[in-house]
């Protein structure tokens, strides 16, 4: 359960990391479980690095949408009827994104609800590898960017040298002082170990971390970057507002019937 220090700062910063959400034992068995996603045959929207609409597709990762310790820390953050969107669930095997907000296609789209206030989309993030400057393997973010429209991706974006300094600057400032809380507008890289959970709002500017110390595919298989991650939102406007903004989206047609979100519904209410 999150006290009320916890929820204030995920609604002021925009994310949250809780550890240990799954001990060492089932978090290695999630990540063997996501892994061999990739050895089945791709389907639509799969590539080498992506396996899409997990939840329909691999029963084996079904559970997350009924774990009780995980649907309870879900409700802390979105009040007590919230619902998953599940055909927004993938496992991201080496995939790597540069800074962007997942509500960027709604606004560049004109939809209005993308900055509503209060907006609450959510995606839940499992990053099954320890965070380190050297191989990366997570997740930074601009806390408070979820609030702030005029700050912009590319006020943060540099070559890859400028962002490796960066990077390493802020890890050693972070070490020196201590630091816990992040400072709203500056990149922030969210520590993790297999089996924490990263919660952001969709607006929040993010990114991957990346490898520093040699190119994402030499990283070596057992630091190899395995991602779940899904979507949920409270039951109300701001998800009917997305589902109908993902029917329209073509690159989010896939080949099964969109029944299973019923079903979580049924799980989460
Ligand atoms: O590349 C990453 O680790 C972040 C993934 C991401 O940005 C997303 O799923 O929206």
């Amino acid at each position: 359960m999150l006290d009320k220090t916890q929820i204030d700062f995920f609604n002021r910063n925009g994310f949250i990391r809780i550890p240990g959400v799954l001990d060492k034992e089932k978090a290695e068995e999630f990540r063997k479980d996501s892994l061999s996603l990739f050895q089945k045959e791709a389907q639509l929207q799969d590539s080498d690095k992506l396996r899409a609409n997990m939840f329909a597709r691999h029963h084996e990762m079904r559970w997350l949408l009924t774990d009780p310790c995980i649907n309870s820390l879900v409700k802390d953050l979105l009040g007590q009827e919230f619902t998953y969107i599940e055909r927004e669930a993938s496992v991201g095997l080496n995939w790597y994104t540069s800074w962007h907000r997942d509500t960027e296609g709604p606004e560049l789209g004109g939809e209005a609800w993308a900055w509503k206030p209060n907006l609450k989309l959510v995606q839940l993030m499992w990053y099954l590898q320890t965070e380190c400057p050297e191989y990366g393997g997570g997740l930074e973010v601009i806390p408070g960017s979820h609030l702030r429209r005029d700050w912009k991706k590319t006020d943060y974006e540099g070559s890859q040298v400028v962002r490796g300094f960066r990077r390493r600057a802020l890890h050693w400032i972070r070490n020196k002082t201590d630091m816990t809380e992040p400072i709203q507008g500056l990149p922030y890289v969210i520590p993790n170990d297999p089996g924490d959970l990263i919660v952001f709002n969709m607006r929040i500017l993010h990114k991957a971390t990346f490898p520093t110390i040699c190119k994402e595919s030499e990283v070596p298989k057992e630091r190899e970057k395995i991602l779940v991650s899904y979507v949920a939102a409270p039951k109300n406007e701001d998800c009917i507002n997305y589902k109908n903004y993902l029917a329209k989206c073509s690159n989010k047609v896939y080949d099964e019937t969109p029944q299973s979100n019923t079903k979580a519904e049924a799980v989460v209410s």
